[in-house]
């Protein structure tokens, strides 16, 4: 069973209205139920209770490869792996991630067929063992500065299979998914804001790719992938990715006369 992620980001936003959701919160997993946190942070806990053998899969609502099963034994059962033997396997998957070779053509820089200048808002890898798919995120935009002329137009494209990213400048919305109200949409389906000052705002709203295709279920929407800026101003305008700027995803477009 899979909870909706949008109600669990509603209970976020009731639960913050009331008090910041900080402390341990217990829930107790009975057969066919399905227990979801709303979206954590450092240092917040959640706490699980299995009161029967058998095995539970769970999964990040926000980070779709993000996923384990817990396998519960009788409590007499001999435990087949001690945690030595998961670090152990934690270390290979993470050399996996590192030495992906996919890493010799999808390096930060320009390249593929896109408008000039471009950035790239993000790279990623994909591996895979029998418990799954797992993927590791570069949160950067591939050039933190660049220098441009009144006029010019900047594209930003997503090349992180899974995590999405956003362009924001100004004031950042709320809710991060949809882009703002002054974003218009290009023939090639790019999202796209003319900035006519330094004080004006653009979100671009979730950039990311259609997710990897399953054969059972309907096709997913074809991803928002792209968005392009025009400035038509000369000015610093910094930015940043809305849901990655704590951890240093952000930029700055010079623009000259
Ligand atoms: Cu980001």
């Amino acid at each position: 069973m899979r909870a909706e992620f949008l109600a669990a980001r509603e209970r976020r936003l009731v639960t913050r209205g009331i008090a910041l959701w900080n402390q341990t919160e217990a829930a107790y997993l009975a057969a066919g139920a399905c227990v979801t946190t709303p979206p954590l942070v450092k240092s917040q806990a959640f706490s699980v209770t299995f009161p029967k053998t058998g095995n539970d899969k769970l999964v990040c609502l926000v980070h779709e490869n993000m996923t384990g099963v817990v396998h519960v034994l009788d409590a007499a059962s001999v435990l087949p792996f001690d945690q030595a033997d998961y670090d152990a396997q934690a270390a290979d998957a993470g050399r996996d991630l590192l030495a992906d070779r996919g890493d010799s053509d999808t390096h930060f820089g320009h390249h593929g067929r896109m408008l000039t200048p471009a950035i790239v808002a993000g790279t990623g890898e994909v591996t895979a063992n029998g418990g799954g798919s797992m993927t590791r995120s570069i949160l950067r935009f591939s050039d933190e500065a660049i220098t441009i002329h009144v006029g010019d137009t900047v594209e930003w494209t997503n090349e992180d299979p899974v995590t999405p990213h956003t362009i924001t400048f100004g004031l950042e919305p709320g809710d991060p998914m949809p882009p703002s109200a002054n974003v218009t949409i290009d023939a090639d389906g790019a999202r796209h804001v003319t900035m006519a000052s330094t004080g004006g705002s653009a979100h671009s709203g979730f950039i990311v790719s259609a997710p990897q295709e399953r054969v059972f279920p309907p096709q997913a929407a074809l991803g928002a992938t792209r968005f392009r800026v025009t400035f038509t101003h000369a000015g610093s305008y910094a930015y940043i990715c809305a849901l990655h700027d704590d951890l240093g995803m952000k930029g700055v477009i010079i623009v000259r006369p």
